[in-house]
C-alpha cells in the first residue's frame, strides 16, 4: 500500500481486521462526480463536465467492483465516450500492474496514478479508477458512485434505454443494495479473508442466507430484482454471481452450494449475460487466474481446471 506517497511492503490481500478477525474494506478516497454541466455532485468538487473522450476507466477484470462500472458503461452506450485500460489479472508485489506501460499516462503500476493525483496519499491503490485525461487526475475511485455517474452524469452522450437508478425505485434499490453488499458482495470476501473460524462461519451463513432469499424473490417469475426493469441492483448482484462457482466456492470456502445449484438465480445470471455487451465484461480466465494468484490463500498458485461452466460462460 501507499504511505505518504511511497509504496511500502509487498502487496497483501488482507486490509484491516475487526476485533473478531473479520475483513474490513478500505473506504474510497476520491469522490468527485462527472455531471452534464460540470457542477459538483453529491460529494467532492466540481469541474468534471461530461465530454466525449476526456475520461478513462482503469479496471481489473477479476474485480467485481470494477466490473460494475464496465457493465454500466456498456449498458449506457458509453463505449465510445469513456476509454478503458485493463490491468494484469495477477497482483504483483506492487499491486495492480499494466502489461505494457499505460498508453494514457505511461505508468507501470496503478499506485503511480494515485500518487500523480495526490503525491502524499496513504492507502491502497484500488480499481476501478476513473481518470480525467485533461486534468491528469483521479475523478473517483468508488465503484458505486462511478456506476451512478455512468447512469446520469453523461447527459445526452448516454443511451437512455436503461435507467439504472430510476426515481421511483431509488428507495427499494438502496434498501436492497444495503442488504446484498454486506451479506453477499462483500460477504464472500469476509468468508475468504477471515482470520478466525467464527468470522468465517458468520460470513458463510450470511452468503447462503442471502442466496436463499434471492432465489425465492426471483421465484415469482420477475425478470430482474425489482420487476421488469434492469437496475443497478442487478448489476451489483450479477458481478458476484458470475464469480461464484469459479472463485468464491473454492478459494473463499463458500462451498455449501454452487450457484449452479440455484436454478432461478442461474437463469437470472444467463438473462443478464444475454443483454448486449454484457458477455464482453466477463473474463473467466482473468477471474480464475487473478483470484487463485492470491498467495495468502493459495500458496502454490495452482489454478483449478474446473468447474464446468454453463454454455453462456464457457469460452
Ligand atoms: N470501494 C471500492 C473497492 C474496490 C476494491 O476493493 N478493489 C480491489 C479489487 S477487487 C482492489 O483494487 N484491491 C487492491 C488492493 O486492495 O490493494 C470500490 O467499490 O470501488
Amino acid at each position: 500500500m501507499l504511505i505518504n506517497g511511497k509504496w511500502v511492503a509487498d502487496w497483501q490481500p488482507v486490509q484491516a481486521k475487526d476485533e473478531k478477525g473479520g475483513f474490513v474494506r478500505q473506504t474510497s478516497s476520491f469522490r468527485n462526480w462527472i455531471t452534464p454541466d460540470g457542477s459538483a455532485g453529491p460529494t467532492g468538487d466540481g469541474g468534471f463536465p461530461a465530454e466525449k473522450g476526456r475520461y478513462h476507466l482503469y479496471v481489473a477484470l477479476i474485480c467485481p467492483w470494477a466490473s460494475r462500472t464496465l457493465m454500466g458503461r456498456m449498458l449506457k452506450g458509453l463505449g465510445d465516450v469513456i476509454s478503458v485500460s485493463v490491468v494484469e489479472p495477477e497482483l504483483s508485489a506492487q499491486g495492480w500492474r499494466f502489461k505494457e506501460p499505460d498508453e494514457i499516462t505511461g505508468v507501470t503500476y496503478m499506485h503511480e496514478l494515485y500518487t500523480r493525483a495526490d503525491p502524499t496519499i496513504s492507502g491502497r491503490a484500488t480499481v476501478p479508477l476513473l481518470w480525467d485525461k485533461q486534468r491528469g487526475t483521479i475523478v473517483n475511485n468508488e465503484s458505486a458512485e462511478i456506476l451512478r455517474m455512468m447512469n446520469s452524469g453523461f447527459g445526452d452522450l448516454a443511451d437512455p434505454t436503461h435507467d439504472l437508478y430510476p426515481a421511483d425505485l431509488r428507495e427499494e434499490i438502496d434498501a436492497l443494495n444495503a442488504r446484498i453488499y454486506p451479506s453477499l458482495n462483500n460477504g464472500v470476501y469476509r468468508a475468504g479473508f477471515a482470520t478466525t473460524q467464527i468470522a468465517y462461519e458468520e460470513a458463510f451463513y450470511q452468503v447462503f442466507g442471502m442466496f436463499d432469499e434471492l432465489e425465492a424473490l426471483l421465484g415469482d417469475g420477475r425478470r430482474f430484482l425489482l420487476g421488469e426493469r434492469l437496475t443497478e441492483a442487478d448489476i451489483r448482484l450479477f458481478v458476484t454471481l458470475v464469480r461464484f462457482d469459479v472463485a468464491y466456492h473454492g478459494l473463499f470456502k463458500c462451498n455449501l452450494r454452487r450457484l449452479a445449484d440455484y436454478s432461478t438465480l442461474s437463469d437470472y445470471q444467463a438473462r443478464i449475460l444475454a443483454l448486449p455487451g454484457m458477455r464482453e465484461t466477463v473474463d473467466i480466465d482473468h477471474i480464475k487466474r487473478g483470484y487463485y494468484s492470491v498467495k495468502a490463500l493459495n500458496p502454490t498458485g495452482i489454478v483449478p481446471v474446473g468447474p464446468a461452466l454453463p454454455a453462456t460462460l464457457a469460452a
